[in-house]
């Protein structure tokens, strides 16, 4: 028995969710309401000690960061979204880490404080936001550079870097970041999006987010 904690904004959990989908693997999905702090409170914490989204419950085995999970499902697997193959694994590594310690991390700069502050009641730190938008377009070019030779991120076929990536840019319409000047960015999303285990998620980021949009311009 697969369980998927998360939130439904949560890129790392939607992350899982399309690797989980992409895999076909059955599992039920538990939200977690961070507006709520439902991530601090005891029974949680016994899942995942780190007090975030996402973790997953697979039989009796806990595991935490959606990175090492989203290996862990493929393996499970033995899906070629992750291969055998040391060097073509080295490579989808080499992207999921861009993905996740460049583009996600200036994204979620831009996320904590342009949204999430209000809602996990913590300051908003402006020089963090600023940074986030500086640092998105000094790293996307990289992207665009990418996928203007191949059709996926790590090379000609679909992999866990690519999943990762998706889960970070699906934010930029929230986020109102321009995907105008990365043609092969853009239309890369969008070939993403149409697929079935994106679907499965959600239709967009827009709709699993209207809640917080609402939220915020009630607050406002
Ligand atoms: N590196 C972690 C990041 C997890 C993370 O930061 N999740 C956020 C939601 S996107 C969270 O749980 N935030 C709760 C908090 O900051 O209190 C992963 O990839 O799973």
């Amino acid at each position: 028995m697969l369980t998927i904690y998360g939130s439904p904004f949560s890129s790392p959990t939607n992350k899982v969710r399309f690797v989980a989908n992409y895999l076909g693997l059955n599992y039920q999905f538990k939200p977690i309401d961070l507006a709520k702090g439902q991530h601090l409170q005891p029974d949680y914490l016994k899942i995942n000690p780190f007090g975030r989204v996402p973790c997953i419950q697979h039989d009796d085995f806990n595991l935490s960061e959606s990175n090492a999970i989203i290996r862990y499902l493929s393996d499970l697997q033995q899906s070629a979204l992750y291969p055998l193959d040391l060097k073509r694994r080295a490579i989808v590594d080499q992207w999921i880490d861009y993905a996740s310690q460049h583009i996600m991390m200036a994204l979620s700069r831009i996320m904590f404080n342009t949204y999430l502050y209000s809602i996990l009641k913590i300051e908003k730190d402006e020089r963090a936001l600023q940074d986030g938008y500086k640092y998105i377009k000094q790293y996307l070019p990289v992207v665009e550079q990418q996928l203007r030779n191949t059709n996926y991120i790590a090379g000609d076929h679909l992999t866990l870097a690519d999943l990762c990536l998706l889960a970070s840019l699906d934010t930029a319409e929230v986020l109102k970041v321009d995907l105008k000047g990365v043609p092969h960015v853009e239309s890369w999303l969008k070939k993403l999006m149409n697929e079935q285990f994106y679907q499965a998620v959600h239709k967009s980021y827009r709709a699993s987010f209207e809640p917080i949009l609402k939220m915020q311009a009630v607050e406002a």
